[in-house]
């Protein structure tokens, strides 16, 4: 059985790009086809400025919609990374295998850091680190499959790097996983900014879709997103993102190929109405199952326990071999 590994992290509340791009996968094939293993990634929050009290919250939230959105503990192991200390156990192992520059080149750190920057703040050395984490976060589990994002792909690509030299340097020790995508929406855009990643943590929210939006919100920020002075819906993603981001986001949610579907709408208004709906019907269960969920306190809680435990059980073994491949005396127990 394949293993596959993903993790969220909480550092705001769910987007439909967090939905159509990694988690909806992860409750279809993911747990069912697969023996699979997903994290609220907590650490990964404390990289840059954050409210300990949001922190804890936004991890909460993140489970219980994890589990809104169709994971199952039975199938399925939901954890959250602080909770199992191989994760920061091995990464520091990792960070003697990984160099400088290769943290250098990251795409997400060179962005973030200018943006710390810009706002007068010092860069937290985590930033620059915590792809190696992520490396940790996979590799602890010998996972095959991280099915993620297209923004994810080059930290999953550092992660086999990270595999492999350590595998050449001290033996046979992490599989090399690979990361897999969507067809579609692997990278939905931000509605007022198609240029820009719909990202959780982003300040202005107007091109937000967040699960948790009631339908009317869903459809104003739909209705309202920005798309170009042209008038024939074509799929352009180079000339045109804005329609192009909402033809993709109608392929993920209703079917289809998201040029094919451009031909049947006359204009840019009659897309954006069939858009909204669709967004509305394909979030409608998970908003649903949430309140119910909340409805039970204690439900998430006890998840996160049992799968902290079997996350630790699988992890543990895994992170003591690296311990003893790099020449480090093995603890008495
Ligand atoms: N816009 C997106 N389109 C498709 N997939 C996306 N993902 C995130 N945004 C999109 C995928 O969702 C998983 C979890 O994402 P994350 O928690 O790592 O990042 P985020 O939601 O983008 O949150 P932030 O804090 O705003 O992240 P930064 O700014 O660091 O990117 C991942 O599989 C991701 O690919």
């Amino acid at each position: 059985m394949t293993r596959v590994f993903s993790g969220i992290k909480p550092t705001g509340h769910l987007t439909l790009g967090n939905y159509l791009g990694a988690v909806r996968r992860w409750a279809q094939a993911g747990q069912y086809e697969a023996e699979a293993l997903f994290c609220v990634v907590d650490l990964h929050a404390l990289t840059v400025e954050h409210d300990p009290a949001r922190v804890r919250r936004l991890s909460r939230q993140a489970a219980s919609l994890l589990l809104a959105a169709g994971l199952d503990p039975a199938r399925c192991t939901l954890f959250v990374q602080s909770h199992v200390d191989e994760h920061a156990r091995l990464s520091y192992l990792l960070e003697c295998v990984a160099t400088d520059g290769e943290m250098r080149r990251m795409i997400q750190y060179k962005e973030k850091s200018v943006v710390e920057r810009a706002r007068g703040g010092s860069v937290r050395l985590s930033l620059l680190t915590y792809p190696v984490l992520m490396a940790a976060d996979i590799l602890a589990y010998r996972a095959e499959e991280v099915p993620v994002g297209a923004d994810q792909t080059q930290h999953v690509e550092l992660t086999r790097d990270l595999a492999v030299r350590f595998n050449q340097r001290y033996g046979q020790t992490f599989v090399q996983p690979r990361a897999t995508r969507p067809p579609v929406a692997a990278r939905v855009m931000d509605l007022q900014d198609p240029a820009s990643k719909m990202g959780k943590s982003h300040a202005a929210t107007a091109g937000i879709v967040y699960l948790l939006d009631e339908p009317d919100v869903i459809r104003k920020k739909i209705l309202r997103a920005v798309t170009d002075s042209g008038r024939e819906v074509v799929y352009d993603p180079a000339g045109r993102p804005g329609v192009a981001n909402l033809l993709e986001i109608l392929a993920a949610c209703a079917g289809g190929d998201p040029a094919a579907l451009a031909g049947a709408y006359p204009s840019y208004g009659a897309l954006k109405k069939e858009v909204a709906e669709a967004v509305v019907e394909t979030l409608r269960p998970v908003r649903e199952r949430h309140r119910e969920l909340t409805a039970e306190p204690g439900e998430a809680e006890r998840v996160l326990a049992e799968g902290a435990a079997r996350a630790r059980a699988i992890a543990r073994p895994v992170v003591d071999a690296a311990y003893a491949a790099v020449g480090l005396l093995p603890a008495a127990r």
